[in-house]
């Protein structure tokens, strides 16, 4: 990580606006549903589709499961901290539109100001940070930041909503990209 960063001139003029706008990379891991809604006979055919400003990515489709292991890293170019993230869930049809089961929405101001700390001495496994359920959050248990293994990551469980019933777990991580704002 000792490499400098890249002046204008030898980066040239438009990808050195992106990294100046650029404040580094989201990770979010999908790791789970919980009791997704069923969309077809008796199941569903799960996928997980998230979305900050315009970007926009997807998960695998997991076949015949309302309780799918998806373990699956989507990674989000973060320039607006304040922007909130989409996550929604559809059913996969092969013959028709796929359907909804369920959206959530969450925001990552309390993991950045985490992530700003000066936290390189703590044990593994210490909580910096929770963050309760509201009526004004999708959460369905209190959202723990911890500093884990050399890293600040965040566990949240989504109750999503427009939906008869279902939760998505995530986690988030960080990634520093040398040459870009940063935090
Ligand atoms: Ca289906």
């Amino acid at each position: 990580m000792n490499d400098s960063p890249k002046t204008p001139e030898s980066s040239g003029r438009s990808s050195s606006s992106l990294m100046e706008s650029l404040m580094g990379l989201l990770r979010i891991r999908v790791k789970r549903g919980v009791n997704l809604a069923v969309r077809d006979v008796r199941s569903s055919d799960p996928y997980v589709v998230v979305k900050m400003g315009r970007q926009k990515l997807k998960t695998r489709v997991i076949k015949k499961d309302v309780n799918p292991e998806w373990n699956e890293d989507l990674t989000l170019s973060v320039t607006d901290p304040k922007l909130p993230i989409n996550l929604t869930v559809y059913d996969h049809d092969t013959f028709s539109k796929d359907d909804k089961m369920g959206d959530a929405e969450f925001d990552i101001r309390t993991y950045i100001e985490a992530l700003r700390m000066n936290l390189a001495d703590l044990p593994s496994g210490t909580i910096i940070s929770r963050v309760q359920p509201s009526r004004n959050n999708c959460l369905s248990e209190e959202s723990c930041i911890l500093w884990s293994e050399g890293k600040v990551v965040q566990d949240l469980c989504l109750r999503l909503r427009n939906v008869e019933c279902g939760e998505v777990e995530i986690q988030l991580q960080w990634i520093d990209l040398p040459g870009s704002k940063g935090l």
